[in-house]
């Protein structure tokens, strides 16, 4: 049995804590979320849970369908580990903070009197009451043996400030990868490196779209034509651009980045900016995955989390092929 000091290394930095799959990671850098997989009990219940967080307004995440079994998966900004010693305050295996606790009482009240009728609703679902650790609770038990609490602390700003962050699941999300050509010895590794994190973050293959440009200046423009004419919703720019080797390297480098911004900010298609600008090849070496991680890699993930934070904050997108967004 793993022991608190355990948990404590494995979730905090560790000095000198290396990744070798990853140069210069640290183990903290590499823990990407909390899952909690939860045995439904029945296909009835099964059917019921889903229905019930989808009706509080979860986001969906990756879940499957097997031969011999099948998950429904439900996303939240934020994971919280919790182990506690002596008289825990625990109402609930599973405790899902929230703001506006009553408008989701409001909600799981609705679902419960639709789904198990007045009587049993009231069984089901308690009033929202004070606990004595300065929040309010309730708790709900949408199908037998699944009880969840919902509350919400008192002063809104105690504990870790909430905050509206991206998650990193690529699933349904479509991505164009515009690549250099220029220096393709690194921008093939920044572009192995990119795809890696978009198919291993679930993105399809056929959900990426990869356009090669002759060099760093051709970016900008071939990013926005996919942005405004390829139904993606994010864009990856690779590149590199060596300051020993380029002419006018400064005016290139200032023209690159800010045509990408600036097609970013007009189409309001998030665009993940992996143009690496160096003094020499080997240090660009290092950033396409030799001693620096890989660049390409990170703007890819960027990628994602910057279009999930889009859908978070109600953004339009353009994943359903349908063209919301404002065009100029
Ligand atoms: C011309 C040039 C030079 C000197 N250096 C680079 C570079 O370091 N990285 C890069 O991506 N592209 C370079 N290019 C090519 C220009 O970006 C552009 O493709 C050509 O000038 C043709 O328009």
């Amino acid at each position: 049995m793993p022991d608190r000091e355990f948990f404590r290394n494995l979730f905090s930095r560790v000095p000198g804590a290396k990744d070798p799959g990853r140069p210069g990671g640290t183990l903290r850098e590499m823990i990407k979320g909390i899952t909690i997989v939860r045995p439904a009990g029945s296909p009835e219940a099964y059917t019921r849970l889903a229905s019930f967080f989808s009706a509080l307004g979860f986001e969906g995440g990756r879940g499957w369908e097997q031969e011999l079994s099948r998950g429904v998966s439900f996303l939240a900004p934020l994971g919280n580990l919790e182990f506690a010693d002596g008289i825990a305050p625990g109402a609930a295996e599973i405790m899902v903070e929230v703001t506006g606790l009553d408008s989701v009482q409001a909600v799981a009240h609705d679902w419960m009197v639709r789904t198990w009728g007045e009587l049993e609703a009231a069984r089901r679902l308690s009033a929202v009451t004070e606990t004595d650790w300065k929040t309010r609770l309730f708790t709900a038990e949408p199908a037998p043996g699944h009880s969840i609490a919902f509350w919400e602390w008192d002063d809104p700003h105690k504990g870790k400030p909430l905050a509206v962050e991206g998650d990193l699941s690529a699933h349904g999300m479509r991505f164009a990868v515009v690549v250099a050509r220029w220096n393709a010895v690194i921008t093939d590794r920044l572009l192995q490196g990119a795809l890696d994190a978009l198919y291993r973050s679930g993105a399809a293959q056929r959900d990426v779209q990869v356009i090669r440009v002759p060099g760093a200046w051709e970016i900008p423009v071939a990013a926005r034509k996919a942005a405004l004419h390829s139904h993606v919703d994010a864009v990856v720019t690779l590149g590199v651009l060596l300051r020993g080797e380029t002419a006018h390297y400064e005016a290139i480098y200032n023209e690159v980045a800010r045509g990408i911004g600036q097609s970013a900010q007009e189409t309001g298609i998030p665009h993940a900016f992996g143009v690496l600008t160096c003094e020499t090849l080997e240090q660009a070496l290092d950033r396409a995955g030799l001693k620096s991680g890989n660049k390409g890699f990170e703007a890819a993930i960027a990628a994602i989390e910057m279009v999930s934070l889009d859908r978070k904050l109600g953004q339009p997108t353009t994943a359903d092929g349908q063209n919301h967004v404002h065009r100029p």
